[in-house]
């Protein structure tokens, strides 16, 4: 729609040549009237049109500004139309009222770079993100709010919950970066997998769920906000899908007039210290995807398009530093293949069925006791598009359909833009694979300044107490380490027993010391 804007602009300008005094009167006005995002039951509406959406999550923190118009590219070349991210609180707001909107926090930068790229936006607000990021997002002074308590109707959070996301939500408007006012963004979301907590909060629980949503709808964004994983998500709101087989695990939007939604499909899994990393096929996303599709999806969100780096101390805990490496684009910013290149032929099979998806009338059978037919059909307009499923993981089934024959591989997806030929089956790769190989750069052996990270180890904060004291709460979350020291005198007629030397709670990792002298350590698996 920032193409739409500009070929209109363009025709104003020949007719005008003040052109530039003109541009922010038609856009201003044009807003009004024209822009904004509604839906349905089978769709989001753009401005007035219906779309298919791939969507892609990039964090603009997990990598610097120099990258993103290089990450942004070869997500667009992938075939996403929209970037998906999570807004980051204690990166925004480190220390109560001082904002930080620089750097890799330049948010309204990296909305307005994706824009420029004639893509779409979704802000997920949150502001509890979780996203392996530390304390899900939350800044540590939020904590020491006289009581406080996170995530439910209570009125300290509430206040400053509310207060957070309003200036976010202003300072978009205030940079027309709603699709409402001519910008990018198409969706919002307040909260985040709220279900996963809501019945440990009982009543206070859905008061809260209510109220937040209520309070997004009267920021009046024009564009939709929606609830992930929220099947009670309250109107207009829309609840949404995330994991890694909505299409089979979904149970749908809560009303018929709400469309399917997928937030969150994992394209892999973050890595932990000490675990293996996980590894999801190309082939198994694509099938996933495809099956979204063929059941009344329109909005996939790859969960990570591009992971990046948490750095610093921003990661959470456990976390490593590298964020889903194994996403279609790698930690480095390359193209992880075939993965981004199987699902770039995914979205081009898909793109290929637009109108019958966005326009036919649904309808699904199984064709035998292994293979699922999904048609949207419109004879009228001659228009159709089929997706023919086997089930069966083991062997292939040969099946007719439409007076023709189809050999479907196990365990796959054929799309069927015509409902004759098939342009693409999931188990089917034709990308290039390729691999990483690291060697030793020139230019880092030649010329390359090295810095260290030193992270201030505190030595003294004058603090006694009988009690060790709650890490966080002694360092305020500007490092990860605490020395406790305590004295004990030994009495002479108890020399000679075995001294035991006893912690209740490791935190993550202890090293013990008696006397200066190292003695021990313990680690904690994550749980
Ligand atoms: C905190 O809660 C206590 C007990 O409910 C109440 O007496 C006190 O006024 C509250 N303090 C603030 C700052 O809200
Ligand atoms: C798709 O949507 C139609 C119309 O709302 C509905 O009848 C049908 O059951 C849906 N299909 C699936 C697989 O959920
Ligand atoms: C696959 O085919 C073989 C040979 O006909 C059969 O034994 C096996 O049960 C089939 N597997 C499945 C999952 O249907
Ligand atoms: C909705 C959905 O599919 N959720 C699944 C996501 O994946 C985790 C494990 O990684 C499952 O436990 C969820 O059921």
């Amino acid at each position: 729609m920032i193409n739409q804007a500009k070929r209109q602009s363009r025709r104003v300008g020949a007719v005008l040549a003040a052109a530039i005094a003109l541009l922010g009167i038609y856009v201003s006005t044009a807003a009004a009237s024209q822009h904004g995002v509604r839906y349905d039951g089978r769709s989001l509406i753009i401005n007035g049109k219906r779309k298919l959406l791939f969507s892609g999550s990039i964090h603009y923190p997990r990598s610097t500004p120099e990258m993103w118009p290089d990450l942004l590219g070869k997500a667009k070349r992938g075939g996403l139309n929209v970037i998906q991210t999570y807004i980051f609180w204690n990166g925004h707001e480190p220390l109560q009222g001082q904002y930080n909107f620089e750097g890799r926090y330049d948010v309204v930068k990296f909305v307005r770079m994706i824009g420029e790229m004639g893509m779409y936006a979704t802000i997920r607000v949150g502001p509890f993100i979780e996203a392996e990021w530390n304390h899900g997002g939350f800044p540590f002074w939020l904590r020491e709010v006289k009581n406080i308590t996170f995530r439910t109707d209570n009125a300290p959070f509430k206040y400053h919950m509310r207060k957070f996301v309003r200036m976010i939500v202003d300072m978009f408007k205030r940079e027309k970066l709603y699709a409402s006012q001519g910008g990018p963004i198409i969706m919002s979301q307040i909260e985040n997998e709220y279900a996963n907590v809501e019945r440990a909060f009982k009543d206070s629980g859905s008061r809260y769920i209510q109220w937040a949503g209520n309070m997004a709808e009267r920021l009046k964004t024009r564009v939709p906000w929606i609830m992930c994983k929220q099947i009670d998500a309250p109107d207009p709101l829309i609840n949404t899908c995330n994991g890694r087989h909505c299409a089979d695990t979904f149970l749908g939007p809560n009303k018929p007039y709400k469309p399917s939604l997928w937030t969150e499909n994992w394209t892999s899994h973050y890595t932990v210290f000490g675990e293996p990393s996980y590894y999801r096929t190309a082939e198994d996303i694509a099938y996933s995807v495809a099956r979204w599709f063929a059941r009344n999806g329109t909005h996939v969100n790859y969960y990570m398009y591009y992971g990046g780096t948490n750095f610093g101390r921003t990661t959470s805990s456990f976390s490593t530093t590298q964020y889903y490496d194994e996403a279609p684009i790698d930690e480095y910013g390359l193209e992880r293949e075939p993965k981004w290149g199987h699902l770039k032929d995914l979205h081009r099979a898909l793109k290929l069925s637009q109108k019958a998806l966005l326009w036919g009338h649904p309808s699904v059978w199984m064709l035998t006791k292994d293979v699922e037919v999904c048609i949207y059909d419109q004879p009228r307009n001659n228009v159709c598009a089929a997706f023919l499923t086997n089930n069966n993981n083991d062997n292939v089934s040969t099946v007719k359909f439409r007076g023709h024959e189809y050999h479907l591989p196990p365990y796959s997806v054929s799309i069927l833009p015509d409902c004759k030929t098939v342009v693409y089956n999931t188990m089917t790769v034709v990308a290039q694979h390729n691999a990483r190989r690291l060697v030793k750069s020139r230019l880092a052996h030649w010329n390359l300044r090295w810095e260290n990270y030193k992270e201030v180890i505190p030595t003294q904060l004058g603090y006694f107490s009988w009690k060790p004291k709650e890490l966080y709460l002694l360092t305020k979350d500007t490092t990860d380490y605490a020395w406790y020291t305590t004295k004990i005198q030994v009495k002479k007629q108890d020399l000679g027993f075995p001294l035991v030397l006893e912690v209740a709670s490791l935190g993550h990792a202890m090293l013990a010391f008696v006397n200066g002298e190292f003695v021990g350590k313990r680690a904690k698996r994550r749980s």
